[in-house]
């Protein structure tokens, strides 16, 4: 049974001992993020997590409770898929994409909703939710109510880091839904910051072609069950309905309600639902932010969202996230998306056996991925299928190693790489798009990057010395010593 809203998956997650709450007053100014900096990096919890989901239940200046850090382990993503490991939501996806083969990635995942016809996964309209349960309007709207945190010392202000936005491509009418933070203005009015190649910004593009003095409707909800909540990270095409995805990871449809406001409709159990638009002709001044780079992004010119409702549970839970330096909640976001993904890539380029992209790197910075290397410059071919593919685009540097080296294991990886390049030979730059928050690249969103061969090297490609074997022990002499071992006065 999917969750039925955020409240439901608190409750799991307090009785597997994943939340804690915290009921003394703390301020959503730097406070609460060095709260979960600090129970987020306490060294008696396992290695892959950065500790508890934490619940404030009285961040200061406001009367509800703050939910943070809920997704930030393997295991509380897995949780929020209801799967036991994350491969099986791999599995599921594999599975559908099975079923018929179509050729390209795109197509492949396009095939997604034919699919999900028959399992009926398409969001379903609902005439009333509980995200209704109050409703404010005009100069009764005031986003100081919600206890939205300034995260890190030169912050801009105060930030909603966690939203889905809202909006329609004013040419399809199709749907998108992503997570872009907001920057508060004032109490009715915030920052957009979708980055030029994500789709809202596409949508406010196109609307803005038809009419650049007009507005588009933009709505925004925070806080719902968490496939919902947290499909508006997922890197997929610009068709594919974010909702109709929620509701296949749930496998039951996400339900929506209308806007009282405008044409959108939005996630029914939502905590908090934003209503509003974005004026085509208006930009302002967003940032700095503390960013999950672990730098602040600097001061950018962003559309601005204008606040005319807001509805809400009676008594709502604030979804929020702390970005800085990695690994934070994110990474687990990212890592999660990685491995569910695996099998889609895989699909298109059966030659790839495993990807790691490490904290280190903040997901656009570094790829390392393994292939069964068959033909000469077959790295440098996977090199530029991952520079084509979606919001891989963004990968800094790609290292392609060998299928039987273990991608995971970054000593591994750092040794054998290193060994296997001849740099000139074996580095290739390209240019396009970079990350927008890629402080280092020449000019914002454009610049270089970076794809590493180190495979090893085939006559085929024009090496034409010998590759040593790696160094490893025969297994008769590794038996005969173990025998001897307690003799030899070694402690076992
Ligand atoms: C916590 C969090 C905050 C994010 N903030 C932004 C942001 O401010 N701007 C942005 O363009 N992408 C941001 N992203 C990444 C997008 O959500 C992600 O690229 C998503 O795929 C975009 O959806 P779209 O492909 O429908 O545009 C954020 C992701 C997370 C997990
Ligand atoms: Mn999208």
């Amino acid at each position: 049974m999917a969750y039925r809203d955020l409240r439901e998956f608190v409750k799991l997650l307090e009785k597997a001992g994943e939340l804690k709450r915290i009921t003394a007053e703390v301020d959503p100014v730097l406070e609460i993020t060095e709260v979960t900096q600090r129970a987020a990096r306490d060294p008696k919890r396992a290695e892959n997590s950065v500790g508890p989901a934490l619940l404030f239940e009285k961040p200061k200046g406001s009367r509800m409770p703050l939910l943070v850090n809920t997704f930030g382990s393997v295991k509380r993503m897995a949780m929020a898929f209801e799967v036991e490991a994350l491969e099986a939501v791999a599995e599921r996806i594999r599975g559908f994409l099975d079923t018929k083969s179509p050729q390209g990635l795109f197509d492949k995942i396009k095939m997604l909703p034919k699919l999900a016809e028959l399992g009926s996964f398409f969001p379903k309209s609902v005439k009333d939710g509980d995200c209704k349960q109050v409703i404010r309007k005009g100069s009764d709207v005031n986003l100081f109510d919600f206890p939205i945190l300034k995260c890190w010392p030169q912050d801009g202000g105060r930030f909603i880091t966690f939203p889905l936005v809202f909006t329609k491509n004013p040419e399809t009418g199709k749907r998108n839904v992503g997570t872009y933070r907001m920057q508060v203005y004032d109490e009715r009015t915030t920052g957009m910051h979708w980055q030029t190649q994500k789709h809202g910004a596409e949508h406010f593009r196109r609307a803005r072609e038809k009419n650049p003095e007009g507005r588009i409707p933009a709505s925004v909800a925070i806080g719902a069950d968490p496939a919902t909540a947290l499909a508006g990270m997922l890197p997929i095409p610009p068709d594919l309905d974010e909702m109709m995805f929620a509701g296949f990871l749930r496998r039951e449809p996400v339900e929506l309600v209308a806007c009282e406001t405008n044409e959108l409709e939005v996630p029914a159990n939502a905590e908090i639902v934003l209503e509003g638009y974005v004026n085509l002709n208006e930009l302002r001044t967003e940032g700095p932010f503390g960013d999950h780079t672990g730098f602040y992004s600097l001061e950018g010119e962003y559309p601005v969202f204008h606040v005319e409702c807001v509805t809400h549970k009676k008594d709502p839970i604030y979804l929020t996230t702390v970005v800085g330096p990695p690994p934070q909640e994110d990474f687990y976001m990212g890592y999660a998306v990685e491995r569910v993904f695996l099998p889609v890539m895989k699909m298109q380029y059966p030659e790839i056996v495993d990807v790691a992209m490490p904290a280190e790197g903040i997901f656009h910075n570094l790829m390392i991925v393994a292939i069964r290397k068959s033909y000469p410059g077959h790295a440098r071919k996977i090199m530029n299928a991952i520079w084509s593919l979606g919001q891989a685009m963004f990968t800094k540097v790609i290292v392609v190693v060998d299928h039987d080296l273990d991608v995971h294991n970054y000593s591994e990886v750092l040794w054998k790489a290193l060994c296997a390049l001849d740099p000139e030979r074996d580095v290739q730059f390209s240019f396009g798009p970079v990350d927008t928050l890629d402080h280092a690249a020449r000019m914002q969103d454009f610049g270089s990057k970076m794809g590493i061969d180190a495979t090893r090297k085939w006559k085929s490609e024009g090496f034409m010395r010998p590759w040593p074997d790696e160094i490893l022990m025969d297994e008769e002499t590794k038996a005969r010593v173990a025998g001897m071992w307690k003799r030899l006065g070694m402690r076992e």
